[in-house]
C-alpha cells in the first residue's frame, strides 16, 4: 500500500470540493410466486380443497392473460352456501394472479366462503417462500387479530366464520444483484464510489442511510464494510493493485454469502 498521508489529505481535499453525491436506486423486485392449499375437510358435506397461487411475474399482465391467470368456477364466491375460497380482484374471483412486477408492498385478498361452521384450513411451503422481501397473511383489520409470517410457520386453522376475508399482504423480495465496489449504484466503480463509502462510514457530508445495496461497498469481499474497503479500492483504482472479485465488472450475486444486505436487482 502506497498511499501516504499527504495523498489521504489530497483526497479529502478532493473529496470537499466534489459536488454532493445524492443516491437514488429503486428498489426493483424479482418473481415469485406463492401457493395456499385451501380446506375445508369436516365432513364431506361443504369439504373440499383449493389452491391459489399469487405472484409476480416480469412482463406479467395485471388483467386476466389465458394460461397465465385463472378464473375460479363460476359457480363458486360470493353467495355460494358451499365451501370455497378465491382471490378478489378487481371484482373477478382468480384461483391463480400473476401479477407485473411492481416495487412498492401490495397484496391479494383472499375471501373464504365457510360451510356452516366447518373450519377452513390453510397451508403452504414456507421453503418455497422466498428469502427476501415480506409475506403475510392477516386478518382485514390491519393484521390485529391474525398476523402470521409466511416462512415461519407453513398453516392456520381458521375457525371464526367471520373471518371471510384474509390479506396476503406482500413487500416483492429482491434479486440482490449488484456490481462490487459500484457502492453509488451507477453501474460503474470510480472515485464517487469510494467517496460515497467513506461519507456513509464517516458521515462527512450527508446519510447514505437509504442505500439498498451495502454490501457493494464490500470491495475487498470480507464480508464487512469498514475503512478497509475505500483503501482497497483506492488502491485499485490509482495505484494499479488487482480489481475486486465476483461480481465485477458485471452485475451478479454474491459468491461468497456474508451478512451485508443488498436488496435490489441490476437494472
Ligand atoms: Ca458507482
Ligand atoms: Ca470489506
Ligand atoms: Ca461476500
Amino acid at each position: 500500500m502506497k498511499i501516504s498521508i499527504h495523498s489521504h489529505i489530497s483526497l479529502f481535499a478532493l473529496i470537499a470540493s466534489m459536488s454532493l453525491w445524492t443516491a437514488s436506486s429503486p428498489l426493483l423486485s424479482q418473481d415469485f410466486e406463492v401457493s395456499l392449499e385451501i380446506s375445508s375437510s369436516l365432513g364431506s358435506v361443504g369439504g373440499g380443497l383449493t389452491n391459489l397461487e399469487f405472484g409476480m411475474s416480469e412482463g406479467a399482465s395485471d388483467g386476466f392473460v389465458p394460461g397465465e391467470d385463472e378464473y375460479a368456477n363460476p359457480t363458486s364466491g360470493a353467495g355460494s352456501s358451499e365451501f370455497h375460497a378465491w382471490i378478489d380482484l378487481d371484482g373477478d374471483n382468480w384461483t391463480r394472479c400473476i401479477l407485473s412486477s411492481q416495487e412498492s408492498d401490495t397484496f391479494a385478498v383472499i375471501s373464504l366462503g365457510f360451510y356452516q361452521t366447518n373450519p377452513i384450513f390453510l397451508q403452504w411451503n414456507s421453503v418455497d417462500i422466498p428469502e427476501t422481501g415480506n409475506f403475510r397473511l392477516e386478518d382485514a383489520f390491519g393484521g390485529s387479530f391474525l398476523s402470521i409470517d409466511l416462512r415461519e410457520q407453513n398453516s392456520i386453522l381458521i375457525d371464526n366464520i367471520a373471518l371471510t376475508t384474509l390479506i396476503l399482504r406482500v413487500t416483492p423480495p429482491f434479486a440482490e444483484d449488484f456490481i462490487r465496489g459500484d457502492f453509488n449504484q451507477d453501474q460503474t466503480v470510480n472515485l464517487a464510489d469510494t467517496v460515497a463509502t467513506l461519507e456513509h462510514l464517516f458521515g462527512f457530508f450527508q446519510s447514505t442511510d437509504n442505500l439498498t445495496c451495502p454490501k457493494a461497498g464490500d470491495i475487498n469481499d470480507d464480508g464487512d464494510l469498514n475503512i478497509s474497503d475505500p483503501i482497497f479500492a483506492l488502491a485499485h483504482l490509482f495505484n494499479g493493485a488487482p480489481a475486486p472479485g465476483a461480481p465485477f465488472p458485471t452485475c451478479g450475486k454474491d459468491t461468497t454469502p456474508d451478512g451485508l444486505l443488498c436488496q435490489q436487482n441490476c437494472p
